[in-house]
């Protein structure tokens, strides 16, 4: 039972840490994952803890981007595992993506236990478990550049949430389009992607899945309209004036 009174005036902020707190003894989350979270949450702080403007139109764009993909692939890590798995689920399910378990600190045991979370909330198929599916990324060293031959590494748009800058790298230099969820706009994951959402995962997710949804009537045409009218760089400056505009509110009330 969650020690956490309601009436806090942080309380969800400590709720989503509880998550990732009960998701760390389950198995799921590695250990610098927690680090991960607290990293996250003081730019949260600093964004206002709520979906600004630039990345409710970085939803949109990503929306559109996963409802014109053909090979569409959710990479799903531990902090992912711990913090939204239903969602993620559903989001697979609602834009025909493939779910692929690949981790920075791999592990076997803690890949199995994502798995079988994902499969509790859900999950038909979940990819990156099979060493004979596997393939390498080329340029990235760390334990993400083992990808599933019929996952990532075929895919042509790939959601890394909470990732790291090497494989975004590698993945846009394999030609795909990435889409993350980070609340660092100056990240090199935020400044490397096609679409960077920056905002709480555990916020943002639902906002994606219900624009999925909406834009799921529109045709081809009109996605690919919000697609190209969508600007990772300029998105990303708009993040970091909101940041700006926060802490100069602030000053002049402290
Ligand atoms: O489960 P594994 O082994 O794959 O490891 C996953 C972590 C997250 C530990 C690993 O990818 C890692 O070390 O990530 P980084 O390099 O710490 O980057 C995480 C990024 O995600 C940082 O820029 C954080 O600000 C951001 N972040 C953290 N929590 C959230 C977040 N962004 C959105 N929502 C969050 N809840």
């Amino acid at each position: 039972m969650s020690l956490i009174p309601k009436s806090h005036p942080r309380a969800k902020s400590l709720l989503i840490r509880e998550k990732l707190v009960e998701g760390f003894d389950k198995g799921l989350v590695a250990r610098e994952g927690l680090l991960a979270q607290g990293r996250g949450e003081a730019f949260d702080y600093l964004l206002g803890e709520k979906t600004g403007k630039a990345s409710k139109r970085a939803i949109k764009a990503a929306a559109a981007q996963l409802l014109v993909a053909k090979m569409p692939v959710i990479s799903v890590n531990g902090n992912i595992a711990a913090l939204c798995p239903e969602q993620i689920v559903l989001l697979s399910k609602q834009t025909k993506a493939k779910l692929e378990v690949n981790l920075f600190y791999t592990n076997k045991k803690r890949k199995n236990a994502i798995i079988k979370t994902l499969k509790k909330n859900g999950a038909e198929q979940v990819l990156g478990t099979k060493k004979t599916s596997s393939k390498k990324l080329s340029g990235i060293d760390s334990a993400r550049r083992i990808v599933d031959k019929d996952g990532i590494f075929v895919a042509d748009v790939v959601v890394v949430p909470l990732e790291d800058g090497d494989r975004t790298m590698a993945l846009r230099n394999a030609g795909k389009t990435v889409i993350t969820f980070d609340l660092n706009p100056l990240s090199r994951t935020s400044q490397t992607a096609n679409i960077t959402i920056v905002d709480n995962v555990t916020r943002a997710i639902d906002l994606l899945i219900i624009e999925t949804k909406k834009l799921s009537k529109k045709n081809q045409k009109s996605l690919l309209k919000i697609i190209d009218e969508f600007d990772n760089k300029e998105n990303l400056k708009e993040n970091i004036i909101q940041i700006k505009n926060n802490l100069t509110r602030r000053a002049k009330i402290a």
